[in-house]
């Protein structure tokens, strides 16, 4: 038979008695109205002929199936429903197989779930990605997964949404056969199972599991959820499925899902979806071609720089470290060495992997071996005189089209870009720290920054897995500005009466990691104090000050790292020391404020506004390109809760 079209996106072919469907929706072919009709069209197809003896699905390019169309969300459901495809693919007289491609995530997964068999190819992946979504799988992937895999590593794919890779798919039991044509070895399953009963995943039992192992597993994904719903919702329905009927359980996962899908969290955790996708496109990057970038100077191999070079090494390019001098050049190969070693003992990295890496590593003590370089960033001191002392001498060096890119957290790259005779070249890559693990970089587009300057640092990190974020030059940037505005807040109501335990407590029942206050105990409080101290003559006398955290850094208080800060660290934990309590009352009575109390809801919502705001003082004065962008960093740098969808978010739909 000639290809038959079976949907606008869906085609088929029969290969020896095996209709092949191929899904072709890009880019990710997801599950739309029109795929669904064409899955049911071929099945009707392949039911109807007697020459068929069975089905093999697949998806056309890199991707078996990217989910539901996450676009249709919040829009009329149209039929055929994804529920009732699969059952229909689940109760179907003749095999269907999963020919899975490339990745088979959420519905895709579900696909697979179905089918009579799964053969993955080697660049597959299997994952439940729902509850990053703030949703729970919505056709049957909470309910067939189990019977695969068991409950506990349902629990484990679900709660947290990781994908896996052929090999572990096979070990758990969610793969038959991993292959390198999976076409042809579906089609081949098929036919070897055609006319015999067949596995159907719905009408297995699920396997009896240990209940402390169930137990250890539901607590893993619960201590990471804080305070997101979907997680333990997806845990429950996975466990129901050891419980219930096939159809019971199938039930309970729609309601559930159709009441999370309408949740603020699922439209919080949407909306970084398609921020995370606009994030770097800028309209006056169109069609601006990034310059190649193969090898990467780093100067400075202290522990930012070691972090930059770990996240470049690892992304496959040659990376040269320039130290001052053959000591501290050794050290810093060292310090290199030792990050890649780190990364292959937590596993994110191969042995091989690291050994390559190493072998594209050299880390030296004269700058001019930055000649050949694409790309030089530079990871020294943040001291204004050192990096234009630095930019100027590089201008010597580096070849007329490299790039320099800086580091700096709080300088201002204009004035470094400015030393130099090229300023069109300078670019901020602002990396947060550890640099070789944090996804956010702020990519700083400078007065002069050409825009094929900034469209190769964009894709740069883009190469490296980094989120870039492009800001426009201000102090502090994005982050770090909107930082600011949160701590002044937080201040200022601790000023007012509201204690410092109890702003942290208010943040992190709302969901933040570690309430401010502890984040400050966490970075040290004495860079800030020494600022304050540089800015003390500038400061405008009649603008509100606190001096509390001046009098904490005075009392030898510097956080964490000197066992005492805002708070007590000297029993190993946190905890309230009445000596602080005691520096801010004496502060708030010197000013003759007298405290009144704070609600949690309050301290919340000052603290939102204030991050808010300032988020649009950086929209006016177009430092950030869009609210969104605001989101992200402070999602991805400052541990605001991405189900909260980002400051920008909350306080324009505000709970
Ligand atoms: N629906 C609609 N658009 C999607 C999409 C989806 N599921 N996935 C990606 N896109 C768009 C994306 O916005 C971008 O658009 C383009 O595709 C390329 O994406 C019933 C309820 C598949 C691994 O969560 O993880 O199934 O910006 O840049 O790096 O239980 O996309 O170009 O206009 O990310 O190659 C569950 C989400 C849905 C998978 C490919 N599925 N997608 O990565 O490309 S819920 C997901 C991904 C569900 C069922 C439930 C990745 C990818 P534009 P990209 P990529």
């Amino acid at each position: 038979m000639a290809a038959a079209r079976f949907s606008e996106t869906v085609t088929g072919d029969v290969r020896d008695g095996v209709l092949v469907v191929t899904i072709d929706n890009p880019p990710v072919n997801a599950l739309s109205a029109d795929v669904r009709d064409g899955l049911m069209a071929a099945l009707d197809h392949a039911e109807a002929s007697a020459d068929i003896v069975g089905v093999a699905v697949t998806g056309a390019g890199r991707i078996f199936i990217g989910g539901a169309d996450i676009r249709e969300f919040g829009k009329p459901p149209v039929e055929p429903h994804l529920p009732d495809v699969l059952d229909r693919i689940e109760n179907f007289p003749k095999p269907v197989i999963a020919a899975v491609n490339g990745a088979a995530l959420g519905g895709g997964c579900e696909v697979a779930l179905a089918c009579h068999g799964r053969i993955p190819g080697e660049k597959a992946s299997f994952g439940l990605p729902e509850v990053k979504l703030g949703i729970v799988p919505g056709a049957g992937g909470t309910q067939r997964l189990p019977r695969l895999v068991g409950i506990p590593a349902a629990i484990d794919m679900t709660g947290t949404g990781r994908s896996v890779k052929p090999e572990e798919a096979a070990r758990l039991g969610l793969a038959d056969k991993i292959a390198a044509d999976p076409v042809a070895e579906a089609a081949q399953l098929a036919r070897a199972v055609a006319g015999t009963p067949l596995r159907r995943t719905g009408a297995l039992t699920v396997p009896v599991a240990d209940v402390a192992i169930v137990e250890a597993a539901t607590k893993k994904v619960l201590s990471k959820a804080r305070g997101q719903a979907s997680p333990g919702e997806a845990v429950r329905l996975v466990r129901a499925a050891a419980e219930m009927s096939l159809k019971g359980g199938l039930a309970e996962e729609r309601a559930t899902f159709i009441r999370l899908r309408d949740s603020r969290e699922a439209a919080a955790l949407r909306h970084v979806f398609f921020a995370e996708r606009a994030a770097g496109k800028l309209d006056k990057l169109e069609g601006v071609a990034p310059r190649e970038v193969k090898i990467v100077g780093i100067v400075g191999t202290g522990l930012m720089g070691a972090g930059i070079a770990v996240a470049t090494l690892t992304a496959g390019y040659r990376v040269v470290g320039v130290e001052q001098t053959a000591e501290a050049a050794a050290a810093g190969r060292n310090r290199i060495a030792g990050m890649l070693d780190k990364a292959v003992e937590s596993g994110r990295l191969s042995a091989a992997s690291r050994d390559e890496s190493l072998a594209r590593l050299t880390v030296v003590a004269d700058a001019a071996e930055l000649t050949p370089a694409d790309l030089v960033i530079e990871a020294v001191f943040d001291d204004l005189t050192v990096k234009t002392d630095l930019f100027r001498k590089l201008d010597g060096i580096v070849r007329a089209d490299a790039i320099l890119a800086t580091n700096t957290s709080y300088l201002n790259p204009d004035e470094i870009a400015a030393t130099t005779a090229h300023p069109e070249r300078v670019v901020g890559l602002h990396f947060f720290s550890p640099a070789n693990i944090m996804r956010l970089t702020e990519v700083v587009d400078c007065k002069a920054t050409a825009p094929d300057v900034l469209a190769t640092a964009l894709a740069f990190a883009k190469k490296l897995g980094k989120l870039p974020i492009v800001c426009g030059v201000t102090e502090g940037f994005i982050g770090n500005r909107i930082y600011s505005a949160y701590r002044r807040e937080a201040e200022f109501m601790v000023e007012d009466g509201a204690e410092p335990q109890e702003v942290d407590a208010a943040l992190e029942a709302w969901g933040f990691p570690m309430g401010i206050f502890t984040v400050n105990d966490m970075a040290g409080l004495e860079i800030a104090w020494a600022k304050r101290k540089r800015q003390a003559a500038m400061r405008d006398p009649k603008e509100r000050y606190v001096e509390i955290p001046d009098r904490l850094c005075e009392a030898g208080r510097f956080g964490r790292k000197s066992g005492r800060g805002w708070y007590d660290y000297s029993s190993g934990h946190r905890a309230v020391d009445p000596q602080v309590t005691a520096l801010i009352e004496t502060a708030r009575a010197a000013k003759g404020i007298v405290p009144r109390r704070f609600s949690s809801e309050e301290i919340v919502a000052r603290l939102l506004k204030a991050m808010a705001d300032e988020g649009s003082a950086l929209l006016a004065e177009g430092i950030a390109a869009r609210a969104s962008d605001i989101d992200l960093v402070m999602i991805n740098g400052y541990g605001f809760p991405a189900y909260k969808g980002g400051p920008m978010f909350a306080s324009a739909s505000p709970s």
